[in-house]
């Protein structure tokens, strides 16, 4: 059940998907009820299948019978449809700072995600030190982003957590999981001071602690994925 109107809520996810757990997050902060329907990547559901025939991707929400893909566009799609059910919106009201927001969403999409989905995929050591080379300089630059959106308050969105909060919270397991896998801090406090407060700020929030997920499950995760495609050959 979905807020007051009873609509339905499913969220088709995966538990170890940072995608997954921005949307949770943010049905989590608005406080809406949903099903969870747990699912097998290597064995994808006929729902999955059907709900996003274009990617065969998790997360999807479906509201009410409508699937909603992709996690930035589902993050929006709860903030305008349950503008009214609690909690503060994510995206700031005001044109500028909606366009800022967007701005360091995009930029932890491009510049921080897509490496550190490499660090786990890559084949050789070349490959996953180049992909930890690039996710560091982009951390250097949201540093700064996140002192643009925060004006020096608790969160990127401000004084309540925000979009860019979300977007970047969806995978603040695997920033902890950084160090034991990775043997460095991701957000060290020594050259990127706010965002390692950030971590422990956002970590602490009820919303995260319902949702994130474990972070030594996550560690072994991560090694189960680096040693899979680690013997995976070149031309595969
Ligand atoms: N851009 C998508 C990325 C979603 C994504 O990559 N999901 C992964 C799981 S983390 C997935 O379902 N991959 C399909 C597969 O493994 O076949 C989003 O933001 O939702």
């Amino acid at each position: 059940m979905a807020g007051e109107k009873g609509e339905q809520l499913k969220l088709v996810g995966q538990w170890g998907s940072a995608f997954v757990t921005r949307v949770k997050l943010a049905l989590e902060l608005k406080g809406l009820n949903y099903e969870s329907v747990e699912e097998d990547l290597r064995n994808k559901s006929e729902l999955l299948l059907r709900s996003n025939p274009v990617h065969n991707a998790v997360p999807v929400l479906i509201h009410s019978g409508n699937p909603i893909c992709e996690s930035q566009i589902i993050l929006q799609y709860i903030d305008e449809a349950f503008a009214g059910v609690g909690g503060t919106p994510l995206l700031p009201a005001d044109p500028y700072q909606r366009s800022v927001a967007r701005f360091w969403a995009a930029y932890i999409e491009d510049k921080l995600v897509v490496p550190w989905d490499r660090v786990f995929r890559a084949r050789t050591d070349e490959e996953r030190n180049e992909a930890l080379r690039q996710m560091s300089a982009a951390v250097e630059a949201l540093e700064g982003g996140l002192e643009d959106c925060s004006k020096g308050k608790r969160f990127f969105g401000g004084d309540s957590v925000g979009y860019v909060d979300v977007v970047l919270g969806g995978a603040a397991s695997y920033a902890k999981a950084h160090e034991p896998l990775f043997g460095a801090k991701l957000f060290d406090a020594a050259r990127t001071p706010r965002l390692a407060a950030w971590l422990e700020r956002f970590c602490e929030l009820d919303a995260a602690r319902a949702v994130l997920q474990d972070v030594n499950r996550v560690v072994q995760y991560g090694r189960m994925l680096i040693a899979k495609n680690s013997a995976r050959p070149s031309n595969n």
